[in-house]
């Protein structure tokens, strides 16, 4: 196995300081759980920002550099303007939105692109400095599509990968941005460039005909006298790590105590980052509406919306939220009685356990974005259901609706249709409820997180290198 160099805007570590001193603890999440065997395993490198540092003492510093060195990661300090205008600024002001369909939100000023770039050619610095010959290089996500094409002009003869983990809009939406053809070019640097489905796979190949005049793209390009490969990889999820988990006696107390009062009152579950993508509005109203026309419902069901703070320095996440909770007020004020009310709304993120046993716990899942690339907490409630129950109600325009069809479809921007998907849902006889969870969990446990790594990297480790540059006589 060949070193992996491992790149992505945010190191899967979390820097700690408290009286005892400071620590670095490995993250939970889904990207760093599905690429730390293969990280440990190939004794490569992990190269990206650890988050903020900057209150921390030198000394406290130099043992957070120990400590990143042991799990072998290599940090990429960024400055307080280089975090606002390279990650709020353009990664998540300009591209997330774009990306997204949601081209009203992008700013007039294109005033973060240059950060965006140097940003860019700082991680491909970084990255260049402790290449060795024969590593994999695997680069992660809308921060860094100039980071392929930087690499190639350093380490021309480099094996390198892209992974792109949000849609890739249609080519009539990404034509839209200024810097258009140089995130393209930045992509093609790469010699395999992978995204969650063959929609996002189609709309890049369209994108690429129409604005770089390339012809019948398939599932390849050529560029500069290389090939350039593009491919489906959706991403899984560590389905054994939440099956595990519900089998645990303090997760499965938890779950009787969530369904205690089940009997009379139906749980209805909500996690989400808070981000204007997730659709939590729209899916505030179906309840409301679903409450507003058929009273039968009133009182019986408890809808728990567990949203963890995201991006709260950019304005538009500060406006969402304001509008979210101005509209759990209002539900509740309408439909809720002296004894309870319809919507638990959490502002806050939860540990695995708690997330599992509300998973575990639940009658119906919302998952309703507007856009996702994947979303993979609609795999995560499947995994964390071993007594195959629990209806999944999922947003076509998630990715993960490629893979889950026998969730119930709902199209987002649909009040009426969701309320009635989640009517359906409420009322969906057991028998049902089982096949299709089962049906599900056999997607969501065969694909996992892990057939996901190795599916990119052996399709990355079988594209063709580049051809030595011949040296001019
Ligand atoms: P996200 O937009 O962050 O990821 P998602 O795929 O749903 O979206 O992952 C969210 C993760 O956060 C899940 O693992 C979930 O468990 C966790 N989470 C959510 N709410 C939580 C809470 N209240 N407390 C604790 N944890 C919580 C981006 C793209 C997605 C794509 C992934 C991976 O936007 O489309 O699926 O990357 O490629």
């Amino acid at each position: 196995m060949s070193r992996l160099l491992l790149v992505s805007n945010r190191l899967p570590v979390t820097v700690k300081a408290d009286k005892d001193g400071v620590s670095v603890v490995p993250s939970a999440g889904g990207l760093a759980t599905g690429l730390r065997g293969p990280h440990e395993k190939s004794g490569g490198l992990w190269v990206g920002w650890p988050g903020d540092v900057s209150r921390l003492t030198p000394a406290q510093k130099a043992s957070v550099e120990e400590q990143l060195a042991q799990q072998r990661c290599v940090p990429l300090y960024l400055s307080a303007s280089e975090v606002s205008r390279f990650y709020e600024g353009y990664s998540n002001q300009v591209l997330w939105p774009l990306c997204h369909y949601l081209l009203e939100r992008v700013p007039r000023q294109d005033r973060d692109w240059e950060v965006y770039r140097k940003v860019n050619e700082r991680f491909a610095d970084l990255v260049a400095r402790h290449y060795q010959p024969g590593d994999t290089i695997w680069v992660h996500d809308y921060q860094l599509m100039l980071v392929p094409a930087l690499l190639r002009e350093r380490l021309p003869q480099a094996r390198i990968g892209f992974f792109h983990h949000i849609p890739f809009p249609s080519s009539e939406i990404f034509r839209a941005l200024p810097r258009r053809l140089e995130l393209l070019r930045g992509l093609l640097g790469a010699d395999l460039i992978g995204f969650h489905t063959l929609s996002y796979v189609r709309h890049f190949a369209s994108t690429l005909m129409q604005l770089l005049g390339l012809e019948k793209v398939g599932d390849h390009v050529d560029q500069d006298g290389r090939q350039v490969r593009i491919g489906a990889f959706p991403m899984g999820i560590d389905a054994k790590a939440f099956e595990e988990l519900v089998r645990q006696p303090a997760v499965l107390e938890e779950v009787r105590v969530h369904r205690e009062n089940a009997a009379e009152q139906r749980l209805v579950l909500g996690v989400d980052r808070l981000d204007y993508t997730k659709g939590i509005p729209r899916r505030l109203l179906a309840v409301q509406r679903l409450l507003e026309r058929e009273p039968a419902w009133r009182g019986k069901l408890r809808f728990v919306q567990v949203a963890v703070p995201s991006r709260t320095a950019v304005e538009d996440y500060a406006t969402y939220r304001e509008r979210v909770n101005e509209l759990v007020g209002r539900i509740n004020s309408l439909y809720g009685s002296v004894h309870n009310v319809p919507i638990h709304y959490l502002y806050r993120s939860l540990n695995q356990k708690q997330l599992a046993a509300l998973y575990r716990a639940a009658d119906v899942m919302l998952v309703t974005p507007v856009r996702d690339g994947m979303n993979l907490v609609a795999k995560e409630f499947c995994a964390s259901r071993p007594d195959e129950d629990g209806v999944l109600v999922l947003s076509e325009l998630a990715g993960a609706a490629d893979e889950l069809d026998e969730a119930l479809l709902v199209n987002p921007f649909d009040v009426e249709g969701m309320a009635d998907a989640l009517e359906a849902a409420l009322e969906m006889p057991a028998e049902e409820r089982k096949r299709r969870m089962r049906a599900l969990r056999t997607r969501v446990i065969d694909c996992d997180v892990h057939c996901w790594v190795n599916s990119f990297l052996s399709a990355l480790q079988a594209t063709p290198t580049a051809p030595p540059r011949v040296k001019p006589q």
